[in-house]
């Protein structure tokens, strides 16, 4: 599997899918979540809201609507409460769920942002070690998988990460 860190906005990207760092109501939200919201429009809150929901470490499939993207793939990280309450295996679900998710609709080109790592506090070091260890030990048939950081700092930490 290829692997790339980029630094930038995620909405542009053209990969089959995209991941969404969304919360449980899946009705959009601030950080990456309201940005793929609105650069999708509003056929993307339509059809989330038949979706039900979803629950933290899990992942649910929806159209990319305006985006280039094929596919968003939606997911809840876990807020972080200090680390012992399950976070870092949570973290991890995520982006296996999410890979899972690429493989039911066939997309082999997934951009990951770093889920959790704003609003919800996620420490970036921590949370890249974990997204590198699921994805690189997650079985999927995905050829290519995207680290797209907001800012340099974040860049760091996967560059860090993939180095040990
Ligand atoms: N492209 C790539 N990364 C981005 C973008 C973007 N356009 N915008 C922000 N980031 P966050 P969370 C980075 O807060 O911590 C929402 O309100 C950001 O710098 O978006 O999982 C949801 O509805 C950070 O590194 O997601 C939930 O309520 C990373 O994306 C809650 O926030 C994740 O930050 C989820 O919190």
């Amino acid at each position: 599997m290829d692997l790339e860190v980029v630094v930038g906005d995620i909405t542009v990207l053209e990969t089959d899918a995209i991941v969404n760092a969304a919360n449980s109501s899946l009705l959009g939200g601030g950080g990456v979540d309201g940005a793929i919201h609105r650069a999708a429009g509003p056929e993307l809150l339509r059809h989330c809201r038949r979706l039900g929901g979803c629950e933290v470490g899990r992942a649910k499939v929806t159209p990319g609507f305006a985006l280039a993207t094929t596919w968003i793939i939606h997911t809840v990280g876990p807020v972080w409460r200090g680390g012992h309450d399950g976070e870092p295996e949570l973290l991890a679900s995520c982006y296996r769920a999410s890979l899972t998710c690429a493989d039911e609709v066939g997309a082999r080109t997934v951009a990951f942002p770093a889920i959790s790592t704003g609003v919800y506090g996620y420490p970036i070091g921590e949370a890249a070690v974990v997204a590198l260890d699921a994805v690189t030990s997650s079985g999927t048939d995905v050829q290519a998988v995207t680290f797209v950081c907001f800012d340099d700092a974040n860049r760091r930490a996967y560059r860090a990460a993939l180095g040990s």
